[in-house]
């Protein structure tokens, strides 16, 4: 085994390479760019080199400088993760021309397998299903037709170019085929530059189902499927192992495919073989084609080791130090199943939008795994993918997993930023979806359903308002009220740039209506707890200025100082305030009452002294903070004159 490594990576897979490290009493070089210096995998390693700015073109892009710093640390290997270099086969060279390690497939291997045609015509020779089609160079409209024809529709026309789904379009019939030709090219020559295309057979209702195989170089074995066929535009959103539906006889089928693709490139290391399965009635041995091979570890790589519960880093440690394989085929173990929901920062209303921001305060349930590269206080920055963290359930059975990622779902708080924890926890709660009825269309068909975004309650907002009045804690700690007679004040809030005021009418310290728009809000201090309309209230992170409610996704208020908001015209003579600690004595004036500047408006004791506080200037008072009875920190709102108008400056 080695003694030292270097990770090519940050975030979550950093530190999930660093954890195995740990395991395996192997030493551990993180590097970093100037956007991760304090960063989590950072603080995880042993030692860290900074390798440039925080473009990944200037940092985890940087071959030259990530072989520099394992050479300059003595490190013996290095792993890549996934993204950034993992798949280039020229870094693959680069690292083993300077006497290093590269943990993973061989630059061949990459190759052999990025070249999407060619990978398939590969496979279609080791005997793997590929999808029928045409791949040939002649691309004259009158052939490419024929070969439709030959396939039988439907077919779907891909850019050859492509991924990812541009230039794509299903043809249903042979009338329709050269309208789509000509838009299909035009798309492709716009998106790549090159207007070629294929076409294949359209598979309906297609899944994707992929299997996770590993080789030493010669041989191989698979460690069964995963469905990843919860996808938004591409991009997985929720991930499982195994697959719904699948029969032994399929996978046996699907897994003797994944390995003789494997054993066909001599495959060392992790690696994953990409099938669309035709789900349209249900899963059949012979119902499987290739897409594509991933010669790295995957995101999506928990979930495997939740039902075989093997550790596949240690497994790549091993295998790349010169280990056989640990364990033969009949002897990888399938138990029970297990999710992963990848949690992301992103504006789901505004169409799933990558989103930054400081992470105020997050936590995890206990019933998931989190993987994780960040903590309390980090920054999501433009520079890198904004996922927060994968949570990895597992169960004896699909629906004791799946209700362990309802709950722990419901028992992630992330404030500080809008996440996708809501459209996780609708996915989660979808009939179709706890049915296992899985396919790339679930998302899209139900996509107004699963993004629809409520907003915080009346009860999320009434206990935004007590905490942002200092009310959450124990009743010797309030200020502002007094104990015993009832009192009025409203908050205000800030909400998606609109300004919420919660009225908070207190009944003594154990008991307050807040009144939230036309809607009352009972609330009872209890031991535990407030109440709220007899329900427990959720918790609530208070950071800043800022007041997280974590029902539903998290609902995020600011509680803005009441001074700033009426001075932000330069209008501060709006606002008495109290000049010190004490208690209000005495209130003269309501809402709405016309004052003349130096009228008694309030009377405040403090040090034994009585202080009277007087109108700055001519006015209405518009609103009243705190009234007769209660005790009050020095500067704190007391009384607000309504703005003056035409004084702008
Ligand atoms: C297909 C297909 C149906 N039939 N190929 C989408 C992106 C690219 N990686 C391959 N894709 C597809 N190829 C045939 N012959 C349907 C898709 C497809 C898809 C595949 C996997 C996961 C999600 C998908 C969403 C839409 C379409």
């Amino acid at each position: 085994m080695f003694h030292k490594i270097l990770i090519a990576n940050r975030g979550e897979i950093a530190c999930r390479v660093i954890d195995t490290c740990r395991k395996l009493g192997v030493a551990t070089v993180a590097v970093f760019s100037d956007a991760d210096r304090t960063a989590r995998h950072v603080e995880m390693a042993d030692e860290a080199v900074h390798i440039g700015g925080p473009q990944p073109a200037e940092s985890y892009l940087r071959g030259d400088a990530i072989i520099a710093a394992a050479q300059a640390t003595g490190a013996q290997a290095i792993h890549p993760g996934y993204g950034f270099l993992s798949e280039n086969p020229e870094f693959v060279e680069a690292v083993e021309a300077a006497g290093l390690t590269f943990i993973g497939p061989s630059a061949k291997a990459i190759r052999a397998m990025g070249l999407k045609d060619a990978a398939k015509k590969l496979m279609d020779e080791a005997g793997v299903p590929v999808v029928p089609g045409y791949h040939g160079a002649e691309q004259g409209d009158d052939l490419l037709a024929e070969e439709a024809g030959k396939i039988g529709y439907p077919v779907i026309i891909k850019a050859v170019a492509g991924g990812g789904g541009k230039g794509m379009r299903l043809v249903e019939r042979a009338g329709d085929f050269s309208d789509a030709l000509a838009s299909a090219r035009s798309e492709a020559k716009t998106a790549f530059g090159n207007p070629d295309v294929l076409v294949e057979k359209f598979v309906t209702a297609p899944r994707h189902i992929e299997v996770q195989v590993f080789g030493d170089g010669r041989e191989a074995v698979h460690l069964y499927e995963r469905d990843c066929s919860l996808q938004r535009r591409h991009q997985k959103v929720i991930e499982e192992a195994p697959a719904p539906g699948m029969t032994e006889e399929m996978r046996a089928a699907m897994g003797e495919a994944s390995v003789r693709a494997a054993e066909a490139i001599g495959y060392a290391g992790a690696g994953t073989v990409e099938f669309i399965v035709d789900g349209s009635d249900g899963l059949r041995p012979d119902g499987f084609w290739f897409m594509e091979m991933n010669t790295r570890l995957q995101v999506e790589h928990p979930v495997t080791e939740e039902v075989t519960g093997i550790d596949l880093v240690e497994w790549q440690l091993r295998v790349a130090a010169g280990e056989p394989l640990p364990l033969s085929q009949t002897e990888i173990p399938l138990r029970g199943h297990a999710f992963e929901a990848r949690l992301y920062a992103e504006d789901v209303p505004a169409g799933f939008l990558p989103a930054t921001g400081r992470l105020a305060h997050l936590a995890f349930a206990p019933e998931c795994r989190a993987e994780t590269g960040v903590r309390t206080g980090d920054e999501i920055s433009p520079f890198y993918d904004p996922m927060i963290a994968k949570l990895v359930t597992h169960g004896a059975t699909r629906e004791i997993a799946l209700g362990k990622m309802r709950r722990a779902l419901a028992g992630t708080q992330v404030a500080g930023t809008v996440t996708n924890l809501g459209f996780l926890s609708a996915l989660c709660a979808h009939e179709g979806f706890a049915a296992g009825e899985v396919d790339t269309g679930l998302i899209e068909r139900d996509l107004s359903a699963l993004t629809q975004d409520d907003g915080p309650a009346p009860a999320d907002v009434a206990l935004a308002a007590l905490a942002g009045a200092g009310l959450l804690d124990a009743p010797e700690t309030v200020t502002g009220f007094a104990l015993w007679s009832p009192l009025r004040r409203t908050i205000l809030l800030e909400r998606a740039g609109e300004v919420l005021s919660p009225v908070i009418e207190m009944a003594g310290p154990e008991a307050a209506r807040i009144t939230v728009g036309d809607v009352v809000v009972e609330a009872r201090r209890r031991p535990e707890g407030w109440r709220l309309d007899g329900v427990r209230a959720p918790e609530v992170a208070i950071t800043g200025d800022l007041v997280t409610v974590f029902t539903g996704a998290g609902h995020g208020f600011r509680v803005p100082d009441p001074l700033a908001i009426l001075s932000a015209d330069g209008q501060g003579g709006d606002v008495v305030e109290a000049p010190m600690p004490g208690l209000v004595k005495a209130v003269f004036v309501a809402p709405g009452d016309t004052v003349a500047a130096g009228d008694r408006m309030a009377i405040m004791e403090a040090m034994k002294m009585e202080h009277t506080l007087t109108a700055p200037r001519d006015g209405v008072v518009a609103e009243v903070f705190a009234a007769e009875g209660a005790q009050v920190e020095a500067h704190a709102a007391l009384i607000a004159l309504t703005p003056e108008e035409g004084e702008d400056a």
